[in-house]
């Protein structure tokens, strides 16, 4: 069977090399594609992909974003001799030319595109292309900063032309700007994108004006394109997610894409000599998995910067993993955005105002005379390699130290983080009259009679263990939650009598086995007191029903009016359960669903599977028998084979959106990441 994710990679694209010294771009070597599919031989990830051939992008497609002047002066130098290389490179900014630098544009045109077709077309779901000569800083009319042909903003209009795609969203999150990408697109409101980059109030090349948060397009353009500048380095994991919740995932899927681009870049990791960031390969992993979640899953990743060879390779092999379904490992660090990221996030949502619905209740305008007075706000400064003037052999000593140091820690930080993978991935225990309702792949559990298990119940309340159909369904419950916690599988639901009494339950055995932090989920009504009080769990409760109980740290009630089920719920997940839920870093998660949940199907799938970038995604979902119809919509997202879908997210009451913001307020000192704002 043809797998999900395709992977788009030839060895002659190592073919192009710099050939004289040149100080600036003798970083982008052959060796970071060849690094990067080793890496991937390595993790046994190639032959888990389907594997798509390349071929050269033809004059035509090329043309669809270059002129033919500039077509024809790249076409050159495929004859030149050295010498002439070196003077057609130095017309453009950051720029190398070899005699097989046409070819290798043209390789990585047509590559990009052989993926676009297979995603497009239905053959896989998603995939990567593995690409040299990068493209997204070259222009109509220019190379620029390795580049030569803009491979990604070509792939989109040939979408457009080819499939009559009507939407395209183009993520950038390479550390540098796209300012490519974005002069091609930015009159064109059919293209929405979005870049991050190091900027350091335009000190940072390419130093443009139209790098800054307030160019957000241009005529028809206008409100799509999004840049959020990186005003300090040593940016890192959390700041790189409250930047995806707080900007780009709800302007995302209020524009709601047929097919995602992202210009993968991954100098904006750590150890990177450009960027100068700190985010760990595993952050990549979830950027990927949340834009997994838009265009029906269609996504295509190719490849742009990344000059660290080790912290490269470990994140493509994160993001292909990712992208094959495999369970994502915890983000690690501290979950607290940086006083300049705040800064960012308020500044492009303010920007941003006028051109979407999701940010209409806003009530900001832009910071841009506090930036000076933060700039000594944020991060430890790196020091700089260069802070006194050296020598270019101790120059050459200090870089290797620097690569050496994060070939080091990188070592050790994924022996940390990755856990081997149970080989069965969700177990469900429903009672025999309910088998039927699950898909036939699915490994059903038997309820097993445990004394431990009874002892955990009558510990509880003793009647319990005395009415068979309470039992049987608390120890269901219990079976499958110790096949998560013993990781013997992944995620796993239960049907359950009442579900408060087996949430309950479930929280206690998880405290009994010494998982440290349960996040729960409550969708519906709770009908008895919950014991959350030590720390160790956070309950969620998400009602219908107006509770006169007030939220803490620890026990936060979200109730909105019924009226907008997909709405109010999207602004909801991305603006305050997962900013939430990263910032507690959890173990295990229990979502439970309930009685009187108002939330659709859809909702509800969309949340199970956002919340798999928690806890290694371990989650125990329990179904209350009446709700038993959501059966199947539980199934899919935990089983990991399909994608929810929405459409555009309309505007939210504004009721609602009051509730939500002042959740948020009440709560961001304790829950950092939920703060978008300085
Ligand atoms: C694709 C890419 C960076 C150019 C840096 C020039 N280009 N200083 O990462
Ligand atoms: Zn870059």
């Amino acid at each position: 069977m043809a797998s999900r994710t395709a992977l788009v990679y030839d060895d002659e694209m190592t073919s192009h090399q710099l050939l004289w010294n040149d100080p600036v771009c003798q970083i982008e070597v052959p060796e970071r594609l060849f690094s990067c599919w080793e890496w991937l031989q390595g993790n046994n990830l190639i032959e888990r992909c389907t594997s798509v051939p390349v071929r050269e992008g033809t004059e035509d497609e090329i043309l669809l974003a270059h002129s033919s002047d500039y077509l024809g002066v790249v076409k050159n130098t495929e004859k030149m001799i050295k010498e002439d290389l070196q003077k057609t490179s130095a017309e453009y900014d950051a720029v190398y030319f070899h005699p097989m630098t046409y070819r290798c544009a043209k390789l990585a045109v047509g590559a990009t595109l052989e993926l676009v077709d297979a995603v497009v077309s239905g053959k896989t779901l998603n995939g990567m292309a593995l690409v040299r000569p990068p493209g997204h800083h070259s222009q109509r009319s220019a190379a620029n900063g390795f580049c030569i042909f803009n491979n990604v903003a070509i792939a989109a209009k040939y979408a457009q032309r080819k499939y009559g795609l009507q939407r395209i969203l183009i993520v950038d999150w390479d550390v540098h700007h796209g300012q490519g990408t974005q002069y091609i697109f930015s009159e064109d409101p059919s293209v929405l994108y979005f870049s991050w980059h190091r900027f350091e109030h335009q000190q940072f090349w390419p130093s443009l004006r139209e790098s800054d948060y307030d160019a957000v397009g241009q005529g028809m353009g206008r409100g799509f394109n999004i840049n959020v500048p990186w005003n300090k380095t040593g940016m890192g994991n959390s700041d790189y997610v409250a930047v995806f919740l707080h900007v780009l995932l709800p302007l995302a899927f209020e524009f709601d894409p047929e097919l995602v681009l992202v210009s993968a870049g991954y100098d904006s990791g750590i150890g990177d000599p450009e960027g100068q960031m700190c985010a760990t390969p595993e952050c990549f992993a979830h950027l990927t998995h949340f834009l997994m979640h838009l265009a029906k899953g269609k996504l295509c990743l190719v490849l742009e910067g990344g000059y660290h060879l080790r912290s490269l390779s470990e994140s493509v092999c994160m993001t292909v993993k990712t992208l094959l379904g495999d369970p994502l490992p915890c983000l690690s660090g501290e979950m607290a955005p940086c006083l300049s990221t705040l800064e960012s996030i308020h500044n492009v949502r303010a920007a941003h105002k006028p051109y979407w619905k999701c940010l209409m209740y806003e009530d900001t305008t832009p910071l841009q005379d506090l930036s000076t007075n933060l700039d000594q706000a944020g991060k430890a400064e790196f020091t700089p390699a260069d802070a006194q003037p050296l020598t270019p052999e101790a120059c050459e000593t200090v870089n290797r130290d620097e690569i050496a140091k994060t070939d080091k820690f990188l070592e050790r930080h994924m022996k940390e983080i990755v856990f081997p993978t149970p080989s069965v991935r969700t177990a469900a225990a429903v009672d025999e009259s309910n088998t039927l309702l699950l898909p036939p792949s699915l490994q059903t559990e038997k309820a097993v009679d445990r004394k431990e298990f009874r002892r955990v119940i009558s510990g509880f309340d003793a009647k319990l263990v005395e009415e068979e159909k309470v039992l049987t369904s608390l120890t269901n419950m219990m079976t499958v939650l110790d096949k998560i916690i013993r990781k013997e599988i992944i995620n796993g639901l239960a049907l359950s009598c009442a579900a408060s009494v087996s949430s309950a339950m479930a929280i206690k055995y998880c405290s009994n086995q010494k998982v440290q932090k349960v996040l729960c989920i409550f969708l519906g009504d709770i009908d008895l007191e919950m014991d959350v009080d030590d720390g160790k769990v956070l309950l969620i409760n998400v009602c219908a029903k107006p509770s006169q109980q007030s939220s803490t740290k620890y026990k936060i009630f979200l109730q909105w009016k019924e009226d907008t089920e997909t709405t109010t719920f999207f602004s909801a997940v991305t603006g305050f359960i997962l900013p939430v839920g990263y910032s507690f870093q959890p173990e295990l998660i229990i979502l439970a669903i309930g009685q009187n949940q108002s939330l659709g199907k859809n909702g509800i799938s969309l949340l199970i599977s956002l919340l798999q970038g928690l806890a290694h995604s371990q989650i125990l979902t329990l179904i209350q028998d009446t709700e038993v119809n959501l059966l199947k919509d539980v199934v899919k997202p935990l089983t990991g084979d399909f994608v929810p879908y929405f459409g555009t997210t309309a505007p939210a009451l504004k009721e609602n959106e009051q509730i939500i913001a002042d959740l948020r307020q009440q709560l961001q000192q304790e829950w950092k990441m939920l703060q978008c704002s300085v």
